[in-house]
């Protein structure tokens, strides 16, 4: 079997470099605890979970899981459509192992996961494959409408029993409910951002200061 067809990766992304990543979990979990004692979280708990429950924490609610890091081409060892196209890329093959700043603008939460929308600069959007978005769409229609690069994201936790790969979707709906003109319910400026609500329990806290993540190119065997 030749190298090239059994070397390819779990997936290829961005790993924050280990003292932003502590840095990241941190705010996060600040977030978290700030988020499930406001009045108007618990005003929608009930689009939180199902159960008939007073009060959730969120911080025992996600599991995080492993290091930190964007996924920019999930290849399943080959076995996804594309992996190999995308591992022959010049630009994934120039920039392999390269520090990158990425810019974390947003943190958001869902009854599924917790996650942190990452805005791509043109440079890094070189790194992304073309149909990211496109194969969303049968878990999130308007993907196919949204702007390349819209998907990335770092997952910070998923709920018990939910796969990370959710933590992509969930950011994209968000955003094609932005991109449809529903701006979320303004509900409240926080030391880090203002705070909207989405309806079915997703909320968007904007960071007033995106966080700077410096994270290698590169890639996970597993
Ligand atoms: O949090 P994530 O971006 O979601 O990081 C993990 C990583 O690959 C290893 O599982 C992501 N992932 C899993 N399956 C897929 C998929 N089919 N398409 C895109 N990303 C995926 C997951």
């Amino acid at each position: 079997v030749p190298l090239e067809e059994t070397s390819l990766p779990l997936f290829f992304g961005w790993f924050l470099l280990p003292g932003i990543q502590d840095k990241v979990r941190c705010t996060s979990m600040d977030f978290l605890k700030t988020l499930d004692t406001l009045e108007a979280f618990k005003k929608h708990l009930p689009d939180f979970t199902v159960e008939a429950e007073k009060e959730v924490d969120l911080e025992q609610y996600f599991q995080a899981n492993g290091a930190l890091h964007c996924t920019t081409k999930f290849c399943d060892y080959g076995k996804a459509e594309g992996a190999k196209e995308y591992a022959d890329k010049p630009a994934v093959e120039e920039l392999y192992g390269s520090v990158f700043e990425l810019s974390l603008s947003a943190l958001f939460v869902t009854p599924r996961t917790v996650g942190a929308r990452v805005s791509l600069s043109e440079d890094q959007l070189t790194l992304w494959p073309a149909d990211a978005e496109k194969e969303a769409v049968s878990v999130v229609p308007a993907a196919a409408t949204l702007p390349a690069g819209s998907r990335a994201h770092v997952t910070l936790g998923c709920a018990e029993g939910v796969e990370p790969q959710q933590t992509g979707f969930d950011l994209l709906e968000i955003l094609a409910l932005q991109q449809e003109g529903q701006e979320g319910e303004l509900v409240e400026e926080m030391e880090l951002g203002s705070l909207a609500y989405y309806g079915k329990g997703r909320w968007l806290l904007s960071l007033r200061e995106p966080v700077s993540a410096q994270a290698c190119f590169s890639s996970l065997y597993g």
